[in-house]
């Protein structure tokens, strides 16, 4: 394929940018005093927080991100003398601190152990908040436990009647899916209760909140006069919660067996069970054990739903992939395509685990298993859960497996096995299919997004193999949207199951920062962030982030030109209004979401604008290719790199590349 508007292609491959590492860019360690300097509000907070080893490590914080304003000056005080700024990683602005400590949590907790790790977002009542919205949507909608330490104004402010300018301010946070305590206490009468002696059980509750299931952000509001104040307060011991299912309720107890025993029961003689995964399963002991076991014991289709991470094994032969999300009733046809006879969903409803669309998702007449920590998942989006198992989602599976294998006749294994191996070689045919239709494209011009994914898998599947990597360290954070698909066929394909392959939650484009957080959380791992133009133009604040934290990520930039995703969407609106394909194409194509312009900016030379103060070199490894020859070498370059490095290769879109004769020609 060729295109009229591909700008200058270099002969031969760039030879790399130089990727060092940054070590002299960090100033001398600060000086920690774990006992505070002042005496303020702010100091027992941050003592409280940093002695839980779910926040900290005694000394400092496991993750701690955010941007300051005006109040939280005591805070900040306070974490920069307690920790000498230990687990601190800046976030050059708010949007991109929350994607951070959503890839933090995503990573820390994903070894199947449960929540180890819960990271903090230090930010600005007044515009912070707002400005973190967009990334608040991945931590919601992953129902990812953050806690959010706000600074506000506080008394100052409400002496000005110009409180947050939002008269509601914890309906705000609320409205975008997260709980607050605030500090001084709204007494039930209107009036603020400015007691000290209640700051650190406001903080108990807020922390008590953010541990417990279901989880979610929380945030604990702390205004500066308060914070300021130093009412000489001794840190306070806070106890971890239980996971739900395993206290020492007998009602709660004999109501978890009773739904187990139904859902036993209901599964015991079904002939197509499906399971639909969310991310409870991920961060939750023992069940992503559970659901596969489970699986083979019942001969299941296997599908993520809102569920990014590996939360299953993706070589199992029930392993059906992810869900997708377009129309409003896709997950619905997609299920009702596999013809269930029974659906399980286990962690979250769907198709919206926060903001339901009304749909069921399972279709008319097909029972429905619902597994949550989360009460309200029972009759969530309309689900109507024929047995509904209100629990932690490991304890709940490993139960239920154990409890369909007494109920059921030996000879149903026999069948189970065999629909298994059925559904296997179904996907296994469809993969093939894909990955021969891919080999059409090797040599495109402008590059296609399946030769950088092959020779990405490639050099992976190869430094696995002579030891240089393994395969358990490397993670991957695909948010390449339309060019993603070949990205995991081929992981899929070369057996690289072992990946930590992480598809973005969306919608917000933040791949960038959430990469970092995994980086933040496995120091020592490899980690690849996919990502569109689209993607990069909302995150360059990340690159600042990396750079001056050296943080290692290896970004690929898979730049079509355009923003193929919105362009599918509104051809999808001009299918829906009746057009042709030809219109439909066209309501694609519109300028400028699908530019495909001349000008563009050159990121790997942006980036080679990060320099060494001393010498002047760049820090951040980059490489800008449009050649398909040139794909393999400046990948090689990129994982041999020790520092950040940045990718750029200019590819083609795989749904509306301009064709010669039509779409934009050169400016
Ligand atoms: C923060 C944010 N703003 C806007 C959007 C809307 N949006 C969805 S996809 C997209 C374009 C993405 O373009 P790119 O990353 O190049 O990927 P492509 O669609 O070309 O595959 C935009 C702007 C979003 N998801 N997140």
């Amino acid at each position: 394929m060729t295109s009229r508007v591909v700008p200058s292609k270099p002969a031969t491959p760039p030879a790399p940018r130089p990727t060092t590492r940054n070590t002299d860019v960090k100033p001398a360690q600060l000086e920690a005093s774990p006992g505070g300097k002042r005496g303020t509000a702010a100091e027992a907070v941050i003592r409280t927080l940093v002695q839980h080893p779910l926040f900290g490590d005694g000394t400092g914080f496991h993750f701690l991100s955010g941007n300051t304003g005006s109040n939280e000056g005591p805070i900040w005080q306070a974490i920069q003398d307690i920790t000498g700024l230990k687990g601190v990683v800046h976030g050059p602005n708010e949007f991109i601190a929350a994607c951070m400590a959503s890839g933090f949590e995503a990573m820390a907790n994903a070894a199947g152990e449960g929540v180890r790790k819960i990271p903090i977002l230090a930010l600005h009542a007044q515009i912070g908040v707002k400005y973190a919205a967009a990334g608040f949507d991945f931590l919601t909608r992953q129902r990812q436990p953050c806690l959010l330490l706000v600074g506000d104004a506080g008394r100052l402010a409400r002496q000005y009647g110009g409180h947050n300018s939002v008269p509601d301010y914890p309906g705000l946070l609320g409205a975008l899916g997260i709980k607050s305590v605030h500090f001084p206490v709204d007494d039930e009468d209107g009036a603020w209760s400015r007691d000290p002696g209640r700051l650190l059980p406001a903080l108990k509750a807020a922390m008590a909140a953010v541990m417990s299931e279901p989880y979610a952000p929380v945030a604990f509001i702390l205004d500066e006069d308060m914070a300021n104040s130093r009412p000489r307060l001794t840190p306070a011991v806070v106890a971890s919660p239980p996971l739900r299912g395993s206290g020492d309720d007998d009602e709660a107890g004999s109501r978890l067996e009773d739904g187990i025993a139904r859902a036993a029961t209901l599964l015991a003689d079904k002939e197509r069970p499906m399971l639909v995964l969310n991310q409870e399963v991920g961060r939750s002991p023992g069940a992503r054990a559970a659901a596969e076991e489970l699986a083979t014991v019942i001969g299941a289709r296997v599908v993520g739903c809102y569920a990014p991470g590996t939360l299953f094994d993706r070589g199992h032969e029930s392993w059906c992939g992810n869900l997708s999300f377009g129309d409003a009733n896709d997950v619905e046809k997609q299920i009702a395509g596999c013809k269930p006879d029974v659906v399980v969903v286990v962690g979250g409803p769907f198709p919206n685990n926060v903001w339901p669309n009304g749909r069921a998702g399972v279709p008319e007449g097909v029972p429905a298993i619902v597994i949550s920590p989360d009460p309200s998942d029972e009759t969530r989006v309309n689900l109507k859960a024929s047995v509904f198992v209100w629990a932690n989602v490991g304890i709940a599976l490993t139960d239920l497996v154990e409890q369909v294998k007494q109920r059921r006749a030996p000879a149903r294994q026999t069948v189970a096995s065999a629909r298994l191996k059925q559904i296997a070689q179904e996907n296994r045919a469809s993969l093939e299919a894909r990955v021969a239709g891919y080999v059409n494209h090797m040599d495109d011009i402008p590059i296609h997004p399946s030769r950088i994914a092959r020779e990405l898998a490639t050099a992976l599947k190869t430094r696995a193999e002579d030891g240089r990597l393994r395969l358990e360290d490397v993670a991957i954070f695909d948010e390449a949207l339309t060019s993603s698909a070949p990205f995991l066929d081929y992981v899929e394909h070369l057996g690289l199951g072992a990946i930590f392959y992480y598809g973005t939650p969306g919608p917000t484009l933040g791949a960038f920062g959430a990469s970092l957080g995994f980086q933040a959380a496995n120091p020592g791992g490899l980690v690849i962030s996919l990502l569109g133009d689209g993607g990069a133009d909302f995150n360059d604040g990340a690159f600042i982030a990396a750079a001056r934290e050296n943080l290692p990520v290896k970004h690929l930039l898979i730049d079509n030109g355009g923003y193929e995703l919105v362009s599918l969407n509104f051809a999808r609106d001009a299918r829906l209004r009746g057009e042709s394909q030809e219109q439909q194409f066209e309501a694609g194509c519109v300028v400028p979401l699908h530019s495909q312009g001349l000008i563009h900016q050159n990121r790997a030379l942006q980036v080679g604008g990060f320099v060494r103060r001393a010498a002047g070199e760049p820090v951040f490894g980059s490489a800008y290719i449009e050649q398909p020859e040139q794909v393999g070498p400046a990948i090689n370059a990129m994982l041999d790199s020790t520092g950040p490095f940045l990718l750029q290769v200019i590819a083609q879109g795989t749904h509306f590349q301009p064709k010669p004769g039509r779409g934009r020609g050169p400016l």
